[in-house]
Order: C-alpha cells, then structure tokens, then sequence
C-alpha cells in the first residue's frame, strides 16, 4: 500500500487505524476536528498530525482517506475528494482486505450488541474459538490479531457507508426503523440502503420478514435466504393464551415465558440468533439453553435499585424511538411509569411515540437535554427539566409503591454526556445518592 494514506478522526476507530499500519511499516497523516482528540497521547511524534480543523489541501492531496464512522460521507470536502477520484474507506473495509477468518456480520436499528452478544455467547459453549467486534467497541482491525474459527461483528450503518466488498459468511438485519435521521436528510430510505450493503457480499442473508425495509433490494440464486418475525418467517413467535413460543416451520419449540428474556423485542432478537446458530448446526439443547438464561447487558432495561416497591431500570442504550416504544411495551402492565427521556435530537419523529404515551394514563413524561421542549408538541403534559439529575429529584418525591422510573431517553447521548455508557452510569450514582444522601 504504497500510497499518501490520510486518518480522519482519531477515536477508537482512527488510532485501531493508525496502529495496524503502523505496524505494516506504513506512515499515514492523520486528522481530527477536534484540537485534543482523546488519544491524541496514543500518536507517535513522527506520525504527520492535523488537529482543530478539516486541512483542505491534506484532504485532496491524499491517495486513499480512512474515515471513522462518526463522520459523514456527506462531509462537503470528502464529497470534493470523492470527486477527485480519490478512495475514501473505513476500518471495516481496510479489514475486509486483510481478513481471512468467516465473519457474522449483524445490523439493525435495535438489537445489534444484544444479538451478537448471544451469539458469541452460544458459539463459545459449543467450543467454536470467536471474538466479537465493530460497533459494539471493539474496533474490527484488532481482531485480525486473533487467529479465530469465526469474527461475530456488528456493524452501524456509519460503518457500512464506507464499505466496498465485505465478505461475509452470515448477515442479519434485525429490524430498521427511524434513525439517524441527522445524519441521513434523505430520509428512511437512505439510511436503510447503507444497512443493505451487508448483503451484498454474503452467501446467507437472515432478515425480518415483518419488517419490508429489512427485505433485500434483489434475490440471487446463489446466496440463502432465512426469515424470521414476529407473524412471518421461517422462526417466529406463536401467542398461546398467556404464552409466548418460539416456532420453527409451526413447530413450537420453546416457551419464552420460561426464560429470562424479558420483551418481545427480545424474543424477536432470539428467533435471529437460533437462525444463525441453525445455519453452524449447534445442536438446539446448547443454543436454547443459553437463550433461555441470557440477561441483558448493563444499560439496556437493567434493574439498578428497588426501594419501597420502586423500581429504577436503566435503559440508557435505548437511542431512538423504536427502542423505548420496545421498553414501554414490556413494562405497560406496571401501576404508573415515570418516563426520563431526551438528549441529542438526532431530528426524530417523536410523534411516533405518542400512541404509546397516551395508550394508558400511567406515564409521567419528564424530558431533558436539548430535545426537552420537542416533547410539548406531542404531550403537553410532559415536565421540562434540564438534566436527568433535576428529573430524578422531582420524581422521586412523587413514586408510589408499584411505581417504575425508567431511564430509556430515545435520544443520543452527546450533549450532555460522553457516551451511552456514561450517561447510564450518571443515573446510576444519582439513583443510589438521592436513596442514600450521606
Ligand atoms: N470527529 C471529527 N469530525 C467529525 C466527527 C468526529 O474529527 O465530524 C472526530 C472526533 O473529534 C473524535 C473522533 O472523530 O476524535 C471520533 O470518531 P468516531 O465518532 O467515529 O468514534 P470512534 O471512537 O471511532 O467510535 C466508533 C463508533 N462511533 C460512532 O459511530 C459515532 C463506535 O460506536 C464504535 O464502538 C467504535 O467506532 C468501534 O467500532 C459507538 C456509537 O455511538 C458506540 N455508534 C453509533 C450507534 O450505535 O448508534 C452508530
Ligand atoms: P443496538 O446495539 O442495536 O443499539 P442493543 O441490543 O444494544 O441494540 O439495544 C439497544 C436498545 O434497543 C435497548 O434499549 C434495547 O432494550 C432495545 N432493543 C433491543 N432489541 C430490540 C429490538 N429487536 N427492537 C426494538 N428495541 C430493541
């Protein structure tokens, strides 16, 4: 690769980059809008840096730009580069060229960390030697280290703008709804042709089958294809009175009431995870039984304090409107819910939420961050405050016995935190100070 190679972005993503290059003896610039990116100390002193600003002239005069995925193909200087006929990728491209292992490659708006997450899970207990990777914080290029039978990766739609030909062994799109609609001012359709891009290079495709957006543009003979769904697909759910089952082919086969799962969003993420482990033929006692105790991950609808019959979850992972519609859903029966919501408006359609705040007059709206007067246009009763630390010092005065107070914000997280995980973690250590001031 003997060319004028240029990083922007020096995130986890830019320095995983930086460093597989470095050790192919190859110097590339690097770039970051940012004047103290978080591992700037992490650049060699050799290494040309460009800090605070986009440098044009680094921009057009390079050969081949790798671009981190929180920066938009759509940037007007790339756009210029682009033009100029010059190849601009991503790390999971840079490691589509290098990788020899078979990939499971999972997207969707919701679910992604979960489904991969049970994936691994399952493939470990049946000895297969894995990692997991991409979106879900592992960067992919360090992977490539780790000799593996197979690399479980999830991927954003960020990460698929910049891919040319990933091979993959397996690809699942969960689901598709509205999101990153800031980043994507076509719309819907826009953002779903970037998840489609994971078919392209599969030999199988597994996608919901309620879910037309998730329905791949062209059939071809030589890949397969599997289906799942709530009411349609290959695996699917079955209602039995106060029963839930997973069926395969009408075949009922296990009763999620019986597990640990807790949702239907997380019985559809199940069906998605028995297509895959059918397709490595793990015998079904060892994927069942590992769905069947699956907890969910910290920040996703995790139960972090119960005092005086209240119940505080934190479901700081949910960033769009589908997943707190999911986290409403599997709490609806509870006496009243008093709903934390709000952040980075990544130009949402909140009104989409709206049927389910006013399904029952149990919920109690408390919005925050730089989306919290949105919320008036759709339910005038909600109560505006700056911060989740104002929420919960109004709510917890108001909470009855039976009561939740969920934390699922259906937003971003960056105006007011430095990722998901930190404003999980905030709530956390407010909830237990509020409980126990001292
Ligand atoms: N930067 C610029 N210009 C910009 C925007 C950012 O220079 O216009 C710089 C920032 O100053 C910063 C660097 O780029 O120094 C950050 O790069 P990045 O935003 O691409 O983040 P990384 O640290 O590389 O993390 C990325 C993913 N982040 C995003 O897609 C925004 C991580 O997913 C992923 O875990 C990681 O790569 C490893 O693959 C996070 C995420 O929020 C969890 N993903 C989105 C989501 O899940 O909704 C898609
Ligand atoms: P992702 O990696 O795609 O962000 P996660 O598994 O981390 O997905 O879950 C993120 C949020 O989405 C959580 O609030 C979770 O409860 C919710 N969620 C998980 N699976 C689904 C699904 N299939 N449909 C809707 N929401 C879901």
């Amino acid at each position: 690769m003997n060319k004028k190679i240029l990083i922007i972005g020096l995130g986890l993503t830019g320095i995983s980059c930086l460093n597989f290059l470095l050790k192919k003896n190859i110097i590339p610039s690097v770039m970051d809008i940012s004047n103290y990116p978080k591992f700037i100390k992490k650049i060699p002193s050799y290494v040309p840096c460009h800090l605070g600003y986009f440098k044009k002239d680094w921009i057009l005069n390079s050969q081949l730009i790798i671009l981190s995925p929180g920066i938009s193909i759509f940037n007007n200087l790339l756009l210029e580069a682009k033009k100029k006929g010059i190849e601009i990728i991503g790390d999971i491209e840079l490691f589509a060229r290098y990788n020899k292992t078979p990939v499971i490659a999972i997207t969707g708006t919701n679910g992604k960390s979960t489904v991969t997450n049970m994936i691994g899970k399952i493939m470990k207990k049946n000895n297969f030697n894995v990692s997991i990777g991409g979106n879900i914080g592992y960067p992919v290029l360090d992977l490539l280290s780790f000799v593996r039978d197979f690399y479980i990766l999830e991927i954003s739609s960020f990460q698929l703008e910049t891919i040319k030909k990933l091979d993959v062994y397996i690809a699942v799109i969960l689901n598709i709804s509205e999101d990153h609609m800031d980043r994507y001012p076509l719309g819907i359709q826009q953002y779903r042709n970037f998840k489609l891009h994971i078919y392209k290079h599969a030999s199988i495709c597994i996608y919901n089958a309620d879910n037309i957006l998730c329905y791949p543009k062209y059939f071809k003979k030589k890949k397969k294809y599997i289906t799942f769904g709530e009411f349609s697909g290959k695996y699917t759910l079955c209602y039995n009175k106060k029963d839930v089952y997973l069926q395969i082919n009408h075949q009922k086969i296990l009763n999620f009431n019986k597990t640990k799962l807790i949702g239907i969003h997380n019985y559809l993420n199940a069906l998605a995870v028995l297509a895959v482990t059918d397709v490595l033929k793990i015998s079904k006692k060892i994927s069942l039984q590992q769905i069947s105790n699956y907890l969910n991950m910290d920040h996703i609808l995790q139960i972090i304090h119960i005092e005086n019959g209240v119940t505080w979850i934190n479901d700081s992972k949910s960033t769009n409107i589908s997943s707190t519609k999911a986290a409403l859903k599997y709490l609806h029966k509870k006496k009243r819910i008093w709903l934390l919501l709000g952040g980075y408006d990544k130009n949402c359609k909140l009104y989409l939420l709206k049927k389910y705040l006013q399904k029952k007059n149990n919920i109690n709206v408390y919005c925050f961050g730089v989306l919290r007067k949105k919320i008036l246009s759709i339910y005038p009763k909600a109560k505006i405050v700056k911060t989740i630390h104002q929420g919960i010092e109004q709510i917890i005065k108001l909470v009855e016995y039976g009561d939740v107070v969920l934390l699922s914000p259906a937003c971003s997280s960056i105006d007011q935190f430095k990722n998901f995980k930190h404003r999980g973690q905030e709530f956390v250590r407010l909830v237990k100070k509020f409980h126990n001031p001292k």
